[in-house]
């Protein structure tokens, strides 16, 4: 993408309703822009990087063996009424009335509406186990909306259902999601922490929340440091292996690492007190098992191979999709703006020209733009005619990982810069090594 024809509309100001960096940023870098309070439209820059968390969560799905659907954002109240929902969820939902007079609302989740899909086209055990997932837009009237798309009234979530015929294969299911989310977030950049947790209006007694250690997050969060140093890695898992799941699972909740809403301070009390940690964290996903909360009031049954007719073992799990841009930001930026992390940039280089309208400086970046994007990578040209001040002002604000500059001097030598935005060190090279290098760096990043 050249700079000159695309649109991002940077700001020079602080907007002063941001109470938090990552809000500041989004708004500064031109991401995101606000309608009402808690309702965003999202604009190109923000568009990307929510399409490119997406994408790793459909992939991750993929993997665990999870089947993509789509339902939709309207909902009628009777579903809600069957599981005995509708008058429980209180202020926080949504209700509309259509012409016809009828009962509508916009979905918070879609615990009912799933079972409903669920009931009229599975009967046997033989279907049997089943998750199906969507990512779609949820609406929460949320009493404080704030700190941007953090805790937004309209949010995009990821929201997976699993039906099994026992508790047993109903919590093999759990461990598959707690293992595909892990790999989620690794990829993301993140570092997000299992910790068991509080069911609220989904129900049921195992649920799991995933962490972000930040200062602002909303959560207070206790913790052993070794939590920490865990990580999945690009290790094999086989998601239906039971044992390898559950191993994976014990692995990274053994430790202590518990919300304000399960914190023990007894069992707290028991770890080395050079490791005892007490922070803030950002919820990124949640996940619950629940039973038969909801398929025994919507009558989602199976019949067993004994003939007998039994309600299906559910759970249900989120991923905070467009919370996650805050979160990553939260966990990843300097006071020069954001730092994006390979998996989720939305360029994977900045290419600066230092001298446009020079013949010489300007061939050779169409030509860094042309390799790069033969090598399929997505480069960001500031094609403008800007200073080079504002120039790196602006690339280190939208925060790409890596900046090739251009200019005359380096040229005479067959010279560009390479810049790594965290780390801030630079290194020159010929263009040629500067794109081999970019191409081994996003390799390591699929
Ligand atoms: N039905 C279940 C799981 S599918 C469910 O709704 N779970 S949840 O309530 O925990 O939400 C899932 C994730 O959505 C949360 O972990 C959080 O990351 C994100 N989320 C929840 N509320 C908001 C909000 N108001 N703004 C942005 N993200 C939110």
């Amino acid at each position: 993408m050249r700079l000159s024809r695309y649109f991002l509309p940077v700001l020079k100001e602080n907007p002063a309703e941001a109470q938090i960096v990552s809000h500041r940023y989004m708004l500064r870098a031109g991401m995101i822009k606000q309608q009402a309070a808690g309702i965003y439209s999202w604009l190109p820059m923000g568009l990307k990087v929510l399409r490119r968390i997406e994408q790793i969560v459909h992939e991750e799905q993929a993997r665990a063996g999870h089947i993509p659907v789509l339902m939709p954002t309207m909902q009628p109240a009777d579903l809600w009424r069957e599981s005995g929902r509708y008058d429980d969820y209180g202020a926080e939902m949504l209700r509309i009335k259509d012409r016809h007079e009828r009962d509508m609302l916009f979905g918070p989740t879609n615990e009912e509406m799933i079972t409903d899909i669920f009931r009229a086209n599975v009967s046997s055990y033989k279907q049997l186990p089943l998750t199906l997932y969507q990512i779609q837009w949820k609406f929460r009237d949320e009493v404080r909306p704030r700190f941007g798309v953090m805790r937004g009234r309209e949010f995009l979530m990821k929201d997976g259902y699993t039906f099994d015929l026992t508790v047993e294969d109903g919590l093999h299911a759990y461990n598959r999601h707690m293992v595909a989310y892990l790999r989620t977030y690794e990829r993301m950049g993140l570092t997000a922490i299992p910790m068991r947790a509080d069911s609220g209006p989904i129900g049921g007694d195992d649920t799991h929340e995933f962490l972000v250690l930040a200062s602002t997050g909303e959560s207070e969060v206790f913790y052993d440091q070794q939590v920490t140093e865990l990580k999945l890695g690009d290790r094999a898992v086989d998601f239906d292996d039971r044992a390898q799941v559950k191993g994976i699972c014990d692995e990274f909740t053994t430790v202590y690492a518990r919300t304000d809403e399960t914190h023990d301070a007894a069992l707290f009390d028991q770890i080395p007190e050079e490791r005892r940690r007490v922070g803030r964290g950002i919820e990124v996903g949640q996940i619950f098992f629940f039973g038969t909360k909801y398929s025994e009031p919507m009558g989602a049954v199976v019949v067993t191979d004994k003939g007998e007719r039994v309600p299906v073992q559910m759970g249900s799990h989120g991923i905070g999709v467009s919370r996650l841009l805050g979160a990553i930001i939260e966990a990843s930026h300097d006071d020069k703006g954001i730092i994006w992390p390979e998996g989720v940039t939305p360029f994977q280089a900045g290419i600066v020209n230092l001298k446009q309208g020079d013949s010489a400086t300007d061939s050779a970046c169409e030509a860094l733009y042309a390799a790069l994007t033969a090598k399929g990578l997505e480069p960001l040209y500031d094609d403008t005619d800007e200073r080079a001040g504002a120039k790196f002002a602006k690339m280190d604000l939208i925060g790409l990982p890596w900046r090739i500059t251009v200019g005359p001097r380096g040229l005479a030598q067959n010279k560009v810069e390479l810049t790594c935005r965290r780390t801030g060190e630079s290194e020159e090279m010929s263009p040629e090594a500067a794109v081999a290098r970019l191409v081994e760096i996003y390799a390591a990043h699929p």
